[in-house]
């Protein structure tokens, strides 16, 4: 088995997003296989618990209150409706309920009413994730000690490229609050932003920090930028679709043992980019019609996706990096390799 690294130079990593395509996907399925069924992957639902006005600047997010965006804001939802949203993802068959919020930071007034919705969700039989932006060591703590699982808190870029687009707080701010969440005790689910107008360093940067955690994260969203008119990103040039799944594929053979979660955009992804994604070691994907504020796939898309590609939802607390998985059906295509 591949040793996990924490010491990854950015030009090992130009190096990976820069092999002939096909190299980099065999590469990134032989890591993959090497921790995952490879034709299972894990479904979290998503659900906006306090929409818009949010004091930050992030150049992306229609709902910072710096853009001209319209958008129907909402204060923070009641706990029965989270809970009323989460049996209804379960009965869909998602396994994580993840729960956002337009702060940049939570009050310890809010932090309590959040904790009641982390119960309800749990209550469900569902894992729990929340993103409510930047946590003291003591919001953190208290998150993990109301048996919050994940925590959400994205690098979004490199640190080169992260000045262009947010201003209202800096790549240390985040890193302190990821190492808040990993102190608690909480899994860490962090990733970023593709398609911003960031080049490929910044990408092998953004992947060289995650890679580079002192310990990795167990969930890596791969966002695609998703170009919201009113926000300063829309109109930017869209990315070449094959460096995404590039960046998919190396994010995998950086973090063999976490899930890469192909995120935001997959509404502008066809199918057959979808499949290339699960191919290049994406094992994770939002279910459900709605992200934050923008689409996502409807159900009955996704369902005959995954069943034209023979992919199965991954069941809760499974196949991942404590149980490396080896099917007879790897192991015999291994020995017809080799004939
Ligand atoms: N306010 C909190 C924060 O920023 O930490 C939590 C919610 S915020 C919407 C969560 C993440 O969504 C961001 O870090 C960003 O990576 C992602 N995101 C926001 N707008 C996006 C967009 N238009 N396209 C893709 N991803 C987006
Ligand atoms: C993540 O990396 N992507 C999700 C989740 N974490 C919170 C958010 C995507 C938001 C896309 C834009 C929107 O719907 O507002
Ligand atoms: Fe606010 Fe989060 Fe959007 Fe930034 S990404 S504007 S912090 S909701």
């Amino acid at each position: 088995m591949s040793r996990i690294r924490n010491d990854w130079s950015v030009e090992e990593i130009e190096s990976l997003l820069g092999l002939p395509f096909n190299d980099l996907i065999f590469a990134a399925q032989r890591a993959h296989r090497e921790h995952f069924d490879p034709n299972r992957v894990q479904v979290s639902t998503l659900l906006s618990i306090k929409t818009g006005a949010c004091p930050e600047d992030c150049g992306y997010c229609p709902q910072s209150a710096h853009h001209d965006v319209e958008l129907e804001r909402e204060r923070l939802l009641p706990v029965e409706e989270v809970r009323a949203a989460a049996r209804a993802a379960r009965d869909q068959g998602a396994t994580r309920f993840c729960m956002g919020a337009a702060w940049r930071n939570p009050t310890d007034r809010n932090l309590e009413r959040v904790i009641e919705m982390v119960q309800a969700v749990r209550d469900q039989g569902l894992e729990t994730c929340m993103t409510l932006g930047m946590l003291t060591r003591e919001q953190a703590a208290r998150l993990a000690e109301a048996g919050l699982d994940y925590y959400n808190h994205n690098l979004d870029t490199s640190p080169e490229f992260y000045g262009e687009i947010i201003s209202t707080r800096t790549y240390e701010d985040r890193l302190e609050t990821l190492d808040h969440v990993r102190t608690a005790g909480m899994s860490v689910c962090t990733g970023g932003i593709l398609g911003m107008g960031e080049s490929r360093r910044d990408r092998a940067r953004l992947l060289q920090q995650l890679a580079n955690l002192p310990r990795q994260p167990e969930s890596v969203p791969i966002n695609q930028l998703v170009q919201v008119e009113g926000t300063p990103l829309f109109g930017v040039d869209a990315l070449d679709p094959f460096e995404f799944v590039r960046t998919v594929a190396t994010a995998r053979i950086l973090m063999p043992k976490s899930h890469v979660r192909l995120s935001a955009g997959r509404t502008q992804m066809s199918d057959e980019m979808q499949a290339l994604c699960f191919l290049a070691g994406a094992n994770s994907v939002f279910y459900g019609e709605q992200l934050l504020t923008t689409p996502n796939p409807e159900m009955a898309r996704d369902q005959t996706l995954f069943t034209r590609l023979g992919i199965e939802p991954e069941q809760a607390g499974t196949g991942g990096a404590d149980e490396p998985f080896i099917a007879s059906e790897d192991v015999r295509v291994e020995h017809r390799g080799q004939a």
